[in-house]
């Protein structure tokens, strides 16, 4: 579709971050240019940016007032209206800097939140994205409402005995917001039960799962792998919606692989947790591709953020496999290619744009995804020599107590589950 120029301006907005770690300011600055392509991806023309150094963050205004003060001045200099911090400000610092800086105030999670709701595109996402705006406005509803009681001020009855009005609003305004939220979380429990009952009537297929940071190529590679045509953006979070599709791995053996929603540092807790159902999809994997764009010199960090978020969705455990994408753009940083080959075990290095090394990876794969399998076991309450022993020759995803004993969900090597087979109910558990 062509896009139109509705001849709408776009908000005008400068930047700000603060950067407490003076041996960090270069991650601050990465940091920074990283928010003005979300703003970018956002629909916002980014004016100007800047970095505070200070020693802490100022709990009233985030950043100092003396700084803000300047940057308002550039703002009124330059005709923007939106100031746009690079971190989750809290409800009081963003209502204190609107009301004592008369700006409009955003954060990082405000903006991310926002590509979220323009991406999303099947119900589920479209839920899950609700879902995190709900619980990202339930804390803020003051934010709101406080100029009604500001207005009232002087004439508040002085028994005390009522409240002021935007106090009433914001009570309202509370249930409704939790009453919504019991709501899309309904919704989402319903498509979640139906995903473990599809799950269940495939499960002896072998799950892929590209993971990585937003951008590193995941749809890129997806697209290479399958023979596929999902949407390839050079903007953040273009993928929101999991597609999945079934590949050939050996001779007759198939494998489904699905390219997922990327991850950023910093990403908002309750998104993560407003996004269970499509995570689902990572969670329940057999191997995990996690593609970093290698050419970043932040990539290293980027692994790291990506590795906390997949901890926090408790797949950190499930099998791993590194692959360092956009090789053709490293030029002379080729020697990265070296040192990570020794740093990353298992990994790959590969161009989506080029074609380079993709039957390394496909070889790659095909190695790893026999190697390990996901199985679920049944120990009855004596076997705790066994049930321990499974800590150190799998990695354990689940154990639960049933009437009849332990059941546990484990991946596994081939050559280690002879010691546990007789334990076994499900292949693919
Ligand atoms: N030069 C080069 N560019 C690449 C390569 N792989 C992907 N890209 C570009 O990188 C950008 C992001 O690619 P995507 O495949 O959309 O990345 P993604 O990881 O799916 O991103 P999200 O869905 O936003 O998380 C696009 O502009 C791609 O054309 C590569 O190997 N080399
Ligand atoms: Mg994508």
């Amino acid at each position: 579709m062509e896009m139109i120029d509705t001849g709408i301006k776009k908000p005008r907005a400068m930047l700000v971050g603060v950067c407490t770690d003076s041996k960090r300011f270069e991650y601050s600055e990465a940091s920074l240019d990283e928010l003005e392509k979300l703003a970018e991806t956002a629909e916002i023309d980014v004016v100007d940016k800047f970095i505070q150094n200070r020693k802490s963050i100022n709990r009233a205004y985030y950043a100092g007032k003396g700084f803000l003060e300047e940057v308002k001045n550039k703002m009124d200099f330059t005709d923007a209206e939106l100031l746009i911090f690079d971190n989750e400000l809290s409800p009081m610092q963003s209502r204190n800097i609107m009301k004592d800086f008369k700006i409009e105030v955003l954060d990082r999670t405000e903006i991310i939140l926002d590509i979220f709701s323009r991406h999303a595109k099947s119900k589920e996402s479209k839920l899950e994205v609700k879902l995190a705006e709900l619980k990202y406005q339930l804390p803020r509803l003051k934010k709101l409402w406080s100029h009604l009681d500001r207005e009232r001020g002087a004439s508040g009855s002085a028994t005390g005995a009522s409240r002021g009005m935007g106090e009433k609003q914001i009570e309202v305004d509370k249930r409704i917001i939790k009453e919504d939220i019991r709501k899309v979380t309904h919704e989402l429990e319903k498509i979640m039960t139906q995903k473990i009952t599809q799950r269940k009537s495939r499960s002896e297929v072998k799950k892929i799962c590209l993971v990585g940071y937003t951008n590193a190529g995941k749809s890129s590679l997806f697209n290479k792998l399958t023979g596929e045509n999902v949407l390839v953006e050079d903007k953040l979070f273009a993928t929101l919606d999991t597609t999945s599709r079934s590949i050939q791995i050996d001779k007759g053996e198939k494998a489904v692989i699905s390219d997922t929603v990327g991850f950023i540092q910093n990403l908002p807790h309750n998104l993560i947790a407003s996004f269970r159902a499509t995570l689902k999809d990572v969670m329940d994997a057999d191997l995990l591709l996690h593609v970093t764009d290698i050419s970043d010199d932040f990539c290293e960090e980027h692994i790291a953020s990506v590795n906390s978020v997949l901890a926090e969705i408790g797949a950190d455990r499930i099998p791993n496999l590194p692959v360092f994408n956009k090789i053709d753009l490293l030029g002379e940083y080729r020697v990265r290619e070296e040192i990570f080959s020794d740093k990353y075990k298992n990994s790959t290095f590969v161009s989506a744009a080029t074609g380079e090394n993709l039957n390394s990876l496909k070889e790659m794969l095909k190695a790893k995804i026999n190697e390990t399998s996901r199985m679920k076991f049944l120990f009855p309450f004596e076997e705790q020599k066994a049930i321990a022993s499974m800590y150190s020759i799998s990695e354990v995803i689940s154990k639960e107590y049933s009437d009849y004993g332990v059941i546990m969900t484990a991946i596994i090597n081939k050559d280690k589950l002879r010691r546990v087979k007789r334990f076994l109910i499900t292949e693919n558990g």
